[in-house]
């Protein structure tokens, strides 16, 4: 599981960078808020939610994964941040993998609570 989409760190890759930027950017005003970072974790996993149970085992996530060829990972995935040992991540437990807000924490440069065009270039600049 890779943030913000890894191969896009590529040499040239920067238009791909800002069509995730746009993507996450969900009323387009060109700074990315944690609600914005959260919400686009709440779309993606309800996408990886493949039984729509609300819950994501090992199963779900082996079926989203396989096309990459880590399917054998999911079961040490969900393991690892099953908190509460039902078998699998809610919601939250899930969000919670991503530490959102220590990530917008070091994008976001001048503190102002969100992560502009330029932080998020930078952050995602490789070196
Ligand atoms: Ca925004
Ligand atoms: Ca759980
Ligand atoms: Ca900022």
């Amino acid at each position: 599981m890779t943030l913000f989409a890894a191969p896009a760190l590529a040499q040239g890759a920067g238009d791909a960078r800002m069509s995730v930027f746009d993507a996450l950017d969900a009323d387009g005003d060109g700074k990315l808020t944690e609600v914005e970072f959260i919400s686009a974790r709440q779309e993606q996993f309800q996408a990886l939610d493949a039984n729509h149970d609300g819950l994501l085992d090992a199963r779900d996530l082996a079926r989203a994964w396989a096309p990459r060829g880590n399917a054998d990972q999911a079961g040490v995935f969900v393991i690892q941040r099953d908190r509460n040992r039902d078998g699998g991540l809610d919601m939250a437990e899930f969000i919670d993998t991503f530490q959102l807000r220590n990530l917008m924490a070091s994008m976001d440069r001048n503190v102002d609570g969100s992560v502009s065009r330029l932080e998020y270039l930078r952050a995602t600049t490789p070196g």
